[in-house]
């Protein structure tokens, strides 16, 4: 029973997220989103369109996702991958390096990030359309 462990924001869920996601659960049995909270989102300075319970509502109708918990800050990945027996570790590779330190606790994958797609360009494209 292999554990996954990922993060992110994941607000106006899009195709590159479920190509993560999917690549991810691939990976072993059973995937955990830790999920940014609105408060970690400032942050991150990051302000999702949809609250943390309705990307937590939509994260947990996908069916590669097995469970979702808060991620509440940028320290909390080794007590989770310890608390939630952890075996890989994955994150998008616009990351790519920055969570090594994971490797004394668990297997680290970095996956290529779909090209074309991000909530960003979702949310320029529509604003370009509205205002011509
Ligand atoms: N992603 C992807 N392809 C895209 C867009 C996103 O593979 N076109 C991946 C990202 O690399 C990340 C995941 O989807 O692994 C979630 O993306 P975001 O919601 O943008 O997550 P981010 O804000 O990068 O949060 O502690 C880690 C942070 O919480 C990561």
């Amino acid at each position: 029973m292999k554990r996954i462990l990922t993060y992110g924001t994941f607000d106006l869920l899009h195709y590159g997220h479920i190509n993560l996601l999917r690549r991810a659960k691939e990976l072993g049995d059973y995937l955990i989103v830790g999920l940014s909270t609105d408060e970690f989102n400032a942050v991150k300075h990051k302000e999702a369109y949809h609250s943390y319970e309705n990307r937590k509502l939509i994260l947990e109708a996908i069916r590669y996702v097995d469970e979702v918990i808060p991620e509440r800050d940028w320290d909390q990945k080794i007590s989770d991958v310890q608390d939630n027996d952890v075996d890989i570790f994955v994150m998008g590779d616009d990351w790519k390096g920055k969570f090594d330190f994971l490797k004394d606790y668990c297997e680290v994958v970095y996956l290529p990030r779909t090209v074309g797609i991000s909530t960003t360009k979702i949310k320029h494209d529509l604003f370009s359309v509205k205002n011509g």
